[in-house]
C-alpha cells in the first residue's frame, strides 16, 4: 500500500473538483443499495467506459447510469494522466484506467463497510484512490476479513494505491470528520477510486 500524503496541490484538487462536478450534472449522484434493497450510507457516481454500482442483482459494473441510463461520461484527462503516472511508481504496470467511482460522504454518519475490491475481472492493476474534502477515516486490515484493521486518516489531496499484496486487502470508511476541509461548499467527502476493470 503506497498513501503519498498531501500529494495534490489546492488547485489540483479544485481542478478535480471542477469536473466531479461537470460529472455530476450528467451522471448524478445517487444512493445504491445492497441485495437485500437496504441503502448504502452514502452517495455515488460515476465516469468511464464502465461503473461500479450496487444493486438488487449484486455488485457490478454496467455502461450506464442506473438512473438515467444515458452512458457515463470519459474520464477526464487530466485524471487519467494523474493516475496513469501514479501506477508507474508502484510497479511496471501499463495501467489503464477504465472506471472512476465517485463516492460522496456528506454526513457525519457517512460510512463503508469492510469489503474487498473483488468485482474486477483483473486483480492485478493497481486501484488508485483520490481524497478530497473532509478527512475520512480509512481502515486497512489484510486479505482475511477476520484480520486486523489499523486507522489512516485521509486528507484532502492524499492519494492511496492499493497494490501487489495490498490490493486484495479489506478496506473501508469508518466515517468523515465534518469541519477539516473548506474545499467543498457543501462539506463532506469526495472519494474518487480509479480501476483498470479488464
Ligand atoms: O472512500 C474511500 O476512501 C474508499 C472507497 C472504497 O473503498 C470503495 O468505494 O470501494
Ligand atoms: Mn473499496
Amino acid at each position: 500500500m503506497l498513501h503519498l500524503q498531501n500529494y495534490l496541490s489546492e488547485s489540483q484538487q479544485r481542478e478535480i473538483l471542477h469536473h466531479c462536478r461537470e460529472i455530476g450534472k450528467r451522471a448524478p449522484l445517487f444512493i445504491p443499495t445492497m441485495k437485500n434493497r437496504s441503502p448504502f450510507n452514502y452517495q455515488m457516481t460515476n465516469c468511464g467506459k464502465v461503473g461500479w454500482i450496487s444493486d438488487q442483482n449484486g455488485y457490478q459494473y454496467i455502461e450506464n447510469h442506473p438512473v438515467t441510463n444515458k452512458p457515463w461520461q470519459p474520464i477526464p484527462e487530466v485524471i487519467r494522466n494523474l493516475t496513469k503516472s501514479l501506477a508507474a511508481k508502484v510497479g511496471d504496470y501499463n495501467f489503464t484506467p477504465e472506471t472512476c467511482l465517485i463516492n460522496y460522504y456528506q454526513k457525519e454518519n457517512s460510512k463503508l463497510g469492510i469489503h474487498q475490491d473483488n468485482t474486477e475481472i483483473n486483480k492485478a492493476a493497481p486501484i488508485i484512490s483520490i481524497s478530497l474534502g473532509d478527512d475520512g477515516i480509512f481502515l486497512i486490515g489484510g486479505k482475511r476479513r477476520k484480520d486486523p484493521t489499523k486507522e489512516i486518516i485521509l486528507k484532502s489531496g492524499d492519494i492511496l494505491i492499493l497494490h501487489d499484496e495490498s490490493r486484495m486487502f479489506y478496506h473501508g470508511i469508518k466515517g468523515i470528520v465534518p469541519g477539516t476541509s473548506n474545499l467543498l461548499n457543501s462539506g463532506g467527502r469526495l472519494n474518487l477510486t480509479i480501476r483498470q476493470v479488464y
